[in-house]
């Protein structure tokens, strides 16, 4: 590991900043698809755990995994382009923010039901380990999932397999307006992996080289056959989607929570230890705005998917083109006897 590598994940935490926040005005435009967009802002050293994977590696995210998948090197204007229901995008703007998926980075897609992309990552996990492709698959999830009976189905399987999974839980204590300590009778989600079997790990996730020590260890144990859990101790900045204005957490709380900023950690550190100079960071925040702006920019001008085009990707190939739903009504309403 290089010392230039703290600097990179301060890079890629900046530019999922920033990505957040042009989506946020994308939103605000009425310019994206779908009725909600959740921001992963706090959030950002998820980058630890996903700079600790390996290309081919595959995961999972939830509702809320716009800094995963740029972490995995995502192209940020194809992602914007998507959420923005383009052509471009990586689904061809069918996907949007909560089913993003693309094969080529192990993106095995978003889902927008809660822990639904757990149990993914344990067929992922099974085929490589059938395969011994040396692939791991990680599932990120929040710790809303942590009250889901898959997620417990999931840990068992790859505890009894050997499976190259790990289950990333990132805590931002809430899910939706309910704090984590009114939906889990006891927070001790790290022992509850320990008891399928599962090697647990925990991090502060407003310090991105802890996030990653802890990924890295858990990365090399799940390819060496011992699935594991991270849980990322993180504080979600603003609401749970774009207009909700949290009022269910006092301002003095969200203050403490935003002064974990993992930016800010990551920047005192990289100018402790010499690593970069204020000026070099004030220019990697200036480029990563201007990078955002050109995929905000780009996402706008891309043309929408053609209309014909509607029910291509959607369905397995094959598959009839389903027919208008007047049509359908009106032929079962046709056969209704009168
Ligand atoms: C099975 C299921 N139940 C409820 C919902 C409604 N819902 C959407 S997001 C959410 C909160 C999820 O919280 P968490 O998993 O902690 O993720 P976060 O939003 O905090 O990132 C809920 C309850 C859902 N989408 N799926």
């Amino acid at each position: 590991m290089t010392n230039s590598a703290p600097l990179t994940r301060y890079i890629t935490m900046r530019r999922i900043r920033s990505f957040e926040e042009r989506v946020g005005e994308l939103f605000l435009r009425g310019e994206s698809a779908g009725s909600m967009l959740h921001l992963s802002i706090g959030e950002e050293a998820v980058v630890g755990m996903t700079d600790a994977m390996q290309p081919g590696d595959t995961f999972t995210t939830h509702h809320r995994g716009h800094g995963v998948f740029l972490g995995r090197g995502a192209d940020p204007a194809r992602m914007m382009a998507e959420i923005a229901g383009k052509e471009d995008g990586y689904c061809r703007g069918k996907g949007g923010s909560m089913h993003i998926a693309d094969r080529a980075l192990g993106h095995l897609g978003a889902n927008a039901i809660v822990g639904g992309g757990i149990p993914h990552v344990v067929g992922a996990g099974l085929t490589a380990r059938n395969r011994r492709s040396g692939q791991i698959s990680v599932a990120f999830f929040g710790d809303g999932a942590m009250s889901q009976g898959i997620l417990y189905e999931a840990m068992n399987m790859a505890a009894l397999w050997h499976l190259p999974v790990i289950f990333a839980c990132i805590n931002n204590q809430y899910g939706m307006g309910t704090r984590v300590d009114r939906s889990a009778g006891r927070q001790a989600f790290g022992a509850r992996a320990q008891a399928f079997g599962l090697r647990a790990a925990h991090a502060d996730g407003a310090d991105v080289e802890a996030v990653h020590d802890a990924g890295r260890a858990l990365a090399q144990a799940a390819r060496d056959g011992q699935p594991g859990f991270l849980e990322i101790d993180a504080y979600r900045f603003h609401g749970h989607a774009r207009m909700d204005k949290s009022p269910y957490r006092t301002p003095e709380e969200e203050a403490a929570g935003r002064a974990r900023d993992p930016l800010a950690t990551a920047r005192a550190r990289l100018l402790a230890e010499g690593l970069a100079g204020s000026g070099d960071l004030d220019r990697i925040d200036t480029d990563a705005g201007a990078e955002m702006d050109a995929a905000l920019a780009h996402a706008m001008a891309t043309p929408a998917p053609a209309l014909h085009t509607m029910f291509e990707d959607v369905y397995a190939p094959g598959t009839p083109t389903p027919r208008p739903q007047a049509d359908r009504l009106r032929a079962i309403l046709s056969e209704v006897p009168r």
